[in-house]
């Protein structure tokens, strides 16, 4: 197959007439609920480009959602999950197991935060990791409380809807939800009242107060959160929060979990999020750029926790496939040939550099935020911090028909994020970057 070309190349209007014909047929076979973003039906990607059934080819600034951090079809993943295929496609790891799951967990037990022993056990969703990190927490403390945060995002079943913040589109309608669930808030700086400075100090406070006189810290499993909250708008904690809690965690016999699934495996800039402040999470769950593209999640874990459930409490058909575990080591032996954390280091450089720049001019950015090939604005009203959805689904849009794939998110619907494959070249960050500032010229 002839190597794709990293450039942006528009030959229709976009989406294009195939697309279009195409994505009648999704409405007439795909429920409502199914949304999609941008209605451009792909046929390969690679690097840091989509090309689609027209011709088009896209810049990439979502990665399927923060997953192909190694870029799509990355070598080493492909020529592993071959193999594999060729060997075999499925056993069942709780049938008869297989070594690339060993090796997917052992791996994982020696890149995530601590060098405490560990435990990994294999899943196929980010949702399903989170449900079974509440499960280990709570058959291993013999309590049944889950704290989460304000802005928090942990998936749509239904644990993880209730563990999750935002109600539309998310939750509305589909309740009731699990009980035991209690929200706290997050130390969001930028909309904090009393002001960044204050942030981290008063957030944690308010959330341990909250934990001990709402819920009781006795009662409390696990205390589950994002690192970098990601749906809920790339809202980084102000720093001294997470430690904050994580010690609250420790000094209470409390679980704490860090949902690593969209800032994990060289996203921020290093190997996890919890690595920037040195907190050490007893439990984490990850997913997404595990296994450059594939369906595979993960709980890693203190091994006197991971092992509180008994033999045969955990576990489920697909876990750890072995097509997708071969995956996972191509995707992490790409992450370290390749230095992936460098490369979103450099990311960051770039884009925080234009991005402030572009600041300066529009005053509809708010914030500039983010860490590694995890970046965002946040959009609002000029000379106000009230949140400006509409500009910033106008800006998506225009950068869409440009032929640059951009996410929103956030609480408010405010939020433009850039979440690039690491591996995407200098150039193409560049014109995307040029395209996001045309779009900001003419909203
Ligand atoms: N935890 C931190 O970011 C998935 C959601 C896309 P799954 N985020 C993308 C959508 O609208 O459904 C996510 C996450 C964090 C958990 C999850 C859930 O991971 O693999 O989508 O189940």
């Amino acid at each position: 197959m002839t190597e794709l070309s990293q450039e942006r190349r528009l030959v229709t209007s976009i989406p294009g007439p195939k697309s279009q014909e195409l994505m009648a047929r999704k409405v007439a076979a795909v429920p409502n609920g199914i949304g999609v973003t941008l209605p451009v039906f792909v046929t390969r990607a690679g690097g840091g480009v989509l090309e689609d059934v027209d011709g088009n080819s896209l810049i990439d600034f979502g990665s399927g959602i923060a997953v192909t951090s190694v870029g799509n079809s990355a070598e080493a993943v492909v020529r592993r999950a071959t193999a594999q295929l060729a060997d075999f496609t499925h056993t069942c790891f709780m049938v008869t197991p297989y070594e690339g799951y060993v090796e997917v967990a052992e791996q994982l037990n020696e890149l995530t935060p601590g060098d405490h022993d560990k435990r990994t056990a294999l899943f196929n969703s980010g949702a399903e990791a989170v449900e079974n990190a509440v499960k280990i927490a709570r058959s291993y403390t013999k309590r049944t409380a889950v704290v989460v945060f304000d802005h928090g995002y942990h998936g749509r079943t239904n644990l993880t809807m209730a563990l999750t913040a935002k109600n539309m589109p998310y939750k509305e309608g589909f309740g009731p939800f699990a009980p035991e669930v209690y929200r706290v808030p997050l130390a969001y700086g930028y909309r904090w009242l009393t002001g960044a400075e204050n942030c981290a100090e008063e957030a944690a406070a308010q959330a341990i107060d909250m934990i001990t006189k709402q819920v009781g810290a006795e009662n409390v499993a696990a205390i589950v959160i994002e690192p970098i909250a990601g749906e809920g708008g790339f809202i980084e904690p102000a720093k001294g929060f997470l430690p904050k809690i994580a010690e609250f965690a420790k000094a209470n016999g409390i679980v704490f979990v860090a949902d690593e699934i969209q800032t994990g495996f060289c996203r921020t800039g290093q190997w996890f999020a919890c690595d920037d402040e040195g907190v050490v999470p007893d439990l984490i769950t990850t997913a997404k750029g595990i296994a450059g593209g594939l369906p595979l999640a993960a709980v890693t874990g203190r091994a006197e926790i991971m092992d509180a459930a008994h033999a045969g409490g955990l576990g489920g058909t697909y876990g750890g496939n072995p097509v997708a575990c071969a995956a996972a080591l191509g995707a992490i032996e790409t992450m370290k040939e390749l230095d992936l954390n460098a490369r979103a280091r450099r990311i960051e450089e770039v884009m925080k550099g234009r991005l402030h720049a572009m600041q300066e001019k529009f005053d509809v950015i708010g914030e500039v935020r983010g860490r590694g090939g995890m970046i965002a604005v946040e959009l609002v009203e000029p000379g106000t911090k009230t949140p400006n959805a509409a500009v910033t689904a106008a800006l998506a849009k225009a950068c869409h028909a440009e032929g640059l794939v951009v996410l929103t998110c956030g609480t408010y619907g405010n939020v433009l994020r850039f979440l690039p494959p690491l591996v995407i070249g200098e150039d193409l960050l560049n014109e995307g970057l040029d395209i996001i500032e045309e779009a900001l010229t003419r909203v």
